[in-house]
């Protein structure tokens, strides 16, 4: 089987990205830069009409949209369960991916990062970019006392749940929301998610931090 997985570095693309390399599969990455227009461009919305990474193609067939990426991915190592070992874990996984995938990306990150994508009335972005603040906020606590008593998202098991989680937590320290000094628990698990060594080469290879 041919993968190859179209990233931006520190886009949402990280979460497939991560997963492959926890997966040990073999693929190959495209770069295609959310930050210079190359994801608006004409090549590559003949690939993804939406226009957005990530993108996984599977011997030639397109596939979008980080959940279900990450569900492809997953069930190509059914032995590490990474979304989830038991009906409850499943059911636990898709809570975060529809909630961080739906409310913190879709409307706090992008809330604060591309306004113009909910008005084009530019008097408006300021206070959408502070209601969409006040999102991350308050998804952040949520996070917090969740994560609190847990080594990964879903409790002792790893999952896809964790790269996502990862998405939100760098994106927030983009956003100037300093997670290290207000969310303890939040960082503690960032902390365990940085040592692990798929989350290492997502890093480097992608050339980011996970607190800038
Ligand atoms: N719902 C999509 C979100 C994809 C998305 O918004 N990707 C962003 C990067 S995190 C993107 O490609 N943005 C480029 C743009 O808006 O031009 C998913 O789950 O894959």
């Amino acid at each position: 089987m041919n993968l190859t997985l179209h990233f931006s570095p520190g886009a949402c693309s990280l979460v497939p990205h991560t997963l492959l390399l926890e997966t040990g599969i073999a693929f190959e990455k495209v770069l295609t830069n959310t930050a210079d227009g190359t994801t608006k461009s004409a090549a590559f919305k003949q690939v993804n009409p939406k226009g957005r990474v990530p993108v996984l193609i599977i011997d030639g067939a397109v596939l979008t949209e980080v959940p279900a990426i990450s569900s492809f991915i997953a069930a190509q190592r059914p032995d590490l369960a990474l979304m989830g070992r038991d009906a409850m874990e499943q059911a636990r996984v898709l809570e975060w991916f529809n909630w961080l995938s739906g409310t913190m990306h879709g409307q706090g990150v992008a809330g604060m990062f591309r306004p113009y994508r909910f008005t084009d009335d530019e008097q408006a972005w300021p206070a959408i970019k502070a209601k969409a603040r006040e999102t991350l906020a308050d998804g952040h606590a949520q996070i917090e006392s969740r994560i609190a008593d847990r080594e990964w998202a879903c409790g002792d098991h790893f999952t896809a749940a964790d790269p996502m989680l990862l998405f939100i937590y760098r994106m927030s320290n983009r956003l100037g929301m300093n997670l290290p000094e207000s969310r303890p628990a939040y960082t503690a698990w960032a902390e365990r998610m940085e040592k692990r060594p798929s989350v290492q080469a997502m890093l480097n290879a992608e050339g980011i931090s996970i607190y800038e």
